[in-house]
């Protein structure tokens, strides 16, 4: 009996596991908060995702000193404001199809900068191209917005 009942123990144990594993990665798209990556400093790990709507995108708080806050004209229309808080990992579910921009509070004006295109809607790609972008986040914007 205690040989039949181990194994089950074992397969009980990895399924729990299993579950609690699927769900800390439940979002859909995973971008880290860094200082550093590559040559380029402070900077979101991906810069342009692409999702489905009801998607969610998770932020990693991995480097002190980040946050997300999209950027006023920067989403489709009738989106709220959203702005996390230093420090603190976020997440977002995009129900409205479109383009949302978003930067970094502390470090919009050095380049740390993204996007998230939904549903492969573009229709607000001018009002994008009106974002009055700061400092270094002007070049690596005007960049961006032609890759996406
Ligand atoms: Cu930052």
């Amino acid at each position: 009996m205690i040989k039949l009942f181990r194994p089950l123990k074992v397969l009980s144990l990895l399924l729990v596991l299993s579950v609690l594993y699927n769900f800390q990665a439940s979002a859909d798209e995973n971008i880290e908060m860094l200082n550093k990556q590559g040559k380029e400093l402070m900077v979101f790990s991906k810069k342009i995702v692409n999702i489905g709507s009801g998607d969610t995108v998770f932020w990693k708080s991995t480097d002190p000193g980040h946050n997300v806050e999209f950027i006023k004209g920067g989403v489709p229309a009738g989106v709220d404001k959203f702005k996390s808080k230093v420090n603190k990992d976020t997440q977002y579910t995009f129900e409205v199809p479109g383009i949302y921009a978003y930067w970094c509070t502390p470090h919009k004006g050095m380049g740390m900068i993204g996007f998230v295109v939904v549903g492969n809607d573009k229709s607000n790609i001018e009002a994008i191209k009106k974002i009055k972008f700061l400092g270094k986040s002007k070049k690596v914007a005007a960049q961006l917005i032609n890759s996406l």
